[in-house]
């Protein structure tokens, strides 16, 4: 299988971000993440790795707004200029606002904070010297295995960080800055019917939001019911897509302490609608973070519960751009991974 990977992701390592109740501590969405999924391929005998290829603007800003992106390339930038205190130790400074812009907010204002609070929505999608770079490089590894899934008619990894599911239209949040499976989607979706599958524990809420309107796309998340998980505000069952979109989303909110066997259950009846929709091609937003013991997870699925994912999936037949999204149980996350991509090999 090709696996699109690209070191540049380093360069995006916030020294720390605000969590629960206002504490700071490390970040969890870290490089260690990679090197483990990386040692973990690299023992495997059909992991074969390749350097994305730049696919430009173009098609990040076919799903996400101009003034947004311009924010990302431009914050860190702008913050070192304004602020002597962040020039004097860049290293031990992450830029967050300390102002949210509720949506129904008509506009950024032009301060950088003010930009800030508009285009961020929580305080850990952190932005450091090299985070617009590792977000482009990022998407362009999602853009890559897509490529790659078309040509092929295979199955093919864009080992992505940061993640992208939590990014909207014209917002990061969730350690996402550019939606890279929505991304993948839009342009797929241009050469054949496409399904995008959210397996990540959290809620989709970016790509929700930039597919809400759509019925060329069908999106599914599979996540913690937002009445307690974080994101909170969207993926309810209620919320199917709406105009054109109605009935063209559909969210699985889930119990606490949920297992292989309610996920799988889950899993069968999205895998039911995404038959009956027909796609040509699947893009899955691949958390790892449904694994008993994350970190940043209530769920409890185990290895062979992932062996059964991946095999399900892999049933529907179809070419699959599979993109690393979430999944903090570092020690495991590389097992867990080759175990769900062993299935579309
Ligand atoms: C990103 B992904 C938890 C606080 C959560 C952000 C989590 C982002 C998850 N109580 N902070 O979907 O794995
Ligand atoms: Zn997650």
């Amino acid at each position: 299988m090709k696996i699109f990977y690209s070191e540049v992701h380093r360069q995006h390592y916030p020294p720390f971000e605000v969590f629960d109740g206002g504490k700071r501590v490390q970040y969890f969405e870290n490089p260690d993440r990679m090197d483990k999924i990386l040692a973990a391929l690299k023992q495997t005998d059909w992991a074969e790795f390749s350097e994305p290829e730049d696919f430009g603007l173009d098609p990040i800003l076919a799903v996400h707004d101009k003034d947004y992106i311009n924010f990302l390339a431009s914050c860190w930038e702008e913050w070192l200029d304004s602020d002597p205190e962040v020039a004097a130790s860049p290293e031990t400074h992450a830029f967050l606002p300390a102002t949210f812009a509720l949506r129904r907010t008509s506009r950024p204002t032009s301060s950088l904070l003010g930009r800030g609070g508009y285009y961020i929505m929580d305080l850990s999608a952190c932005i450091v010297a090299g985070t617009y770079k590792a977000a482009l490089a990022s998407a362009n590894c999602a853009l890559s295995a897509a490529k790659e899934a078309i040509s092929s008619q295979r199955s093919a990894f864009g080992l992505c960080r940061p993640p992208g599911h939590h990014a909207g239209k014209d917002y990061a949040g969730g350690y996402c800055f550019i939606n890279n499976a929505s991304v993948t989607a839009n342009w797929l979706c241009a050469k054949g019917k496409t399904a995008l599958l959210d397996i990540d524990y959290h809620a989709g809420n970016g790509t929700q939001d930039i597919f809400y309107e759509r019925n060329d796309v069908l999106t599914i998340s599979i996540h913690g019911d937002p009445d307690f998980e974080y994101p909170h505000y969207a993926g309810f069952a209620d919320e199917t897509g709406v105009g054109a979109g109605l009935g063209f989303h559909k969210n699985y909110p889930l119990a606490k302490d949920t297992g292989d066997e309610g996920y799988l259950s889950a899993l069968d009846d999205a895998l039911t609608m995404i038959r009956e929709f027909a796609p040509q091609y699947l893009v899955l937003s691949t958390g790892m973070d449904t694994f008993d013991g994350d970190p940043l997870g209530k769920f409890h699925v185990t290895q062979n519960g992932f062996r059964e994912i991946g095999k399900r999936i892999a049933s529907l037949g179809l070419p699959t751009a599979i993109i690393m999204e979430g999944g903090y149980a570092n020690a495991a996350l590389g097992e867990n991974i080759c175990i769900l991509l062993e299935n579309f090999k």
